[in-house]
């Protein structure tokens, strides 16, 4: 368990104690303790055995420590286990909807005595919650959007999320011998930006019989964060790990792991058109095998590649399995030459700590230099964005004379001198002109009044753009994944604009944005508009987020020439004053 899984119970549990009405006392030791294990530095895990260390940390008590051991022990916590079985366990569901408190919770149970998400929308719809005290018809409404929000979103995990568990459960499945290959299939594979399950295919020595299959399985049904076991068969096992998250996975003989790649990988509307073309040419295809119709002889099944070959197809790379297309284009040998992370040259947003970064533009330009790029930009807030600290006009010139004297001093990179200057609510630019005339990189973003009618937020982005200094409009859309919807606007009034005004989109590769993603890109492309793809990273460490962009693009079947940020430094940066 790490400090979030650890903190995760010990606010759940606060929650629980309220819900159940006692002291407020004990509730805040709860909630202190979590806050103070999210911060901590080093794992709880390791320093367990050590309870001088743990009671170090502030706001864990004797009684605490004893919660963390027994956490470590059983898994779970006995205060919380008693609290689920007296309420339902569906409460930690209700406590996961937007609004949703324990104080309101409890007054539902008071009056109802219902604890679960459908029961809770069942009152809201028949106008149950408007009559209890200090709730409206307001609150209610509110109710009935968050419950539907939470569905939409509620079981599905950001791209990097799925990718970390993959990994720590492929070190895991690799320790056991004759295994050769541990491969996520399904959405992640296929780069999609959120994921629902996680498909994982292994193969080996060890998935050839099934006696030696059930021995492997054993294995994986012992991984240390495993929760439950939802099935498991002759050659799968489904489980969920401690994020919630659930898993199959999938143990193949080697003669069928291409097959089962393929199948696996989806998208099922790509699996349905290809079996299809099959069909017609006398093949069946399935999750062993390419096969013929009569006699059922296989074809092939060892990789993907030779299965595309049969059908007379070229190869079509996982991002573009959607069915939009492509079985078409890999027919013709018309398929584009999507986009890699190598044909970047630079990153060009990034924030310092002379706003709301975490590291110095020296150490922000190392660290982009290490990664083999030409340039970067350092492209940090405006003064409209006050708690990040943001810019104002004589700050923002002071840092352009920092960012040029880095660059002088730095070899090997041209560190660019930018800003991602906020789009205020009638569409003018949060600094003047004459300042943001000095940039070479000017991103223009909205940070702040997100609910403006349809209209107003599209004059708003229209007049951003029209502004002869605006070189690219930032995380288009606003939106941020399974919490805050884009904020709405008309797309293609915008993107014709950016058409005609040279103004790019950003492609801002940050996981909980992706935004634009890869409909709103492939649109962009369609309309004549240019991307950057940047990584709006506030530490060293953000950069290599970039994959999750160039995924995207992938998806989006953008090529090197639809993105500004492959062209070499000199190009780029007339680019970004618009070809003058
Ligand atoms: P997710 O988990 O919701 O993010 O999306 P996927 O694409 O990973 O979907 P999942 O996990 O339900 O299934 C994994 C793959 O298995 C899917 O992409 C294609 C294949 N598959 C699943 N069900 C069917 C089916 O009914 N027919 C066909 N042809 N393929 C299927
Ligand atoms: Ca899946
Ligand atoms: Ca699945
Ligand atoms: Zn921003």
């Amino acid at each position: 368990m790490d400090n979030k899984a650890i903190a995760n119970v010990l606010y759940e549990t606060a929650d629980l104690l309220e819900i159940d009405g006692q002291d407020s006392f004990r509730i805040r030791s709860y909630r202190n303790a979590a806050q103070a294990i999210e911060n901590h530095s080093q794992q709880i895990r390791s320093l367990i055995d050590d309870p001088k260390q743990v009671l170090a940390i502030p706001g864990i008590g004797k009684s605490m420590l004893r919660n963390l051991q027994e956490l470590f022990t059983d898994g779970r916590l006995a205060v919380q286990t008693e609290l689920l079985a007296k309420y339902n366990p569906s409460m930690l569901q209700l406590l996961k909807i937007q609004g949703l408190g324990p104080k309101t919770i409890a007054l539902i149970w008071s009056a109802y005595k219902v604890s679960d998400v459908d029961g809770v929308e069942k009152l809201a719809r028949a106008g149950k919650i408007r009559e209890l005290p200090r709730m409206g018809e307001k609150h209610e409404a509110k109710l009935i959007k968050a419950i539907e929000d939470y569905r939409r979103i509620s079981g599905r995990f950001l791209i990097d999320a799925a990718e970390t568990e993959a990994e720590k459960l492929r070190e895991y499945i690799e320790k056991f011998p004759g295994i050769d290959k541990i491969t996520p299939a399904g959405s992640l594979r296929r780069g999609r930006e959120t994921v629902g399950d996680l498909d994982i295919l292994v193969t080996g020595k060890a998935c050839t019989t099934e006696e030696e299959r059930q021995k492997a399985i054993a294995h994986v049904a012992q991984y240390p964060p495993l929760m439950d076991v939802i099935a498991s068969g002759d050659n799968k096992i489904s489980f969920h790990v401690r994020s919630g998250m659930q898993v199959d996975v999938r143990l193949l003989p080697p003669e069928s792991f291409g097959a089962a790649m393929q199948y696996f990988t989806g998208s099922k509307a790509h699996n349905v058109a290809l079996r299809q073309r099959a069909l017609k040419m006398g093949y069946t295809l399935n999750e062993y095998s390419l096969a013929t119709l009569d006699g059922e002889k296989p074809v092939a099944g060892k990789t993907e590649e030779e299965i595309y070959a049969k059908l007379n197809l070229d190869y079509i790379p996982p991002e573009l399995r959607e069915n939009l297309g492509e079985i078409d284009k890999a027919q013709e040998h018309a398929l584009p030459p999507l986009i890699t992370q190598a044909d970047l040259q630079g990153d060009v947003h990034m924030h310092t700590v002379e706003t709301d970064g975490k590291n110095t533009i020296e150490e922000m330009a190392e660290a982009a230099k290490a990664r083999g790029y030409k340039y970067m930009a350092i492209t940090d807030h405006s003064k409209n964005l006050a708690f990040a600290n943001g810019l104002d006009d004589k700050r923002a010139v002071e840092h352009i004379a920092r960012i040029r004297a880095a660059d002088k001093q730095i070899d090997g990179i041209t560190i660019f001198a930018g800003i991602e200057v906020d789009i205020l609510a009638d569409g003018d630019l949060d600094l003047s002109d004459e300042v943001l005339a000095q940039m070479d990189v000017v991103i223009a973003s909205v940070h702040s009044v997100f609910n403006q009618e349809p209209a107003k937020m599209t004059e708003r982005l229209l007049k951003a753009i029209e502004n002869p200094n605006t070189s690219l409009i930032g995380h288009p859309t606003g939106r941020i994944q399974l919490r805050r919807d884009a904020y709405a606007f008309d797309m293609h009034a915008v993107l014709t604009a950016a058409a005609k005004h040279k103004v790019a989109m950003e492609l801002n590769s940050y996981p909980d944005r992706l935004d634009l993603n890869d409909v709103h890109l492939r649109q962009a492309k369609q309309q004549g508009v240019k991307i950057v793809i940047n990584t709006d990273s506030h530490h060293t460490s953000h950069m290599e987020k970039i994959r999750y962009g160039v995924l995207q693009a992938r998806r989006a079947w953008l090529t090197k020439e639809d993105v500004l940020n492959t062209l070499p430094a000199a190009k780029f940066a007339k680019a970004m004053k618009h070809g003058c």
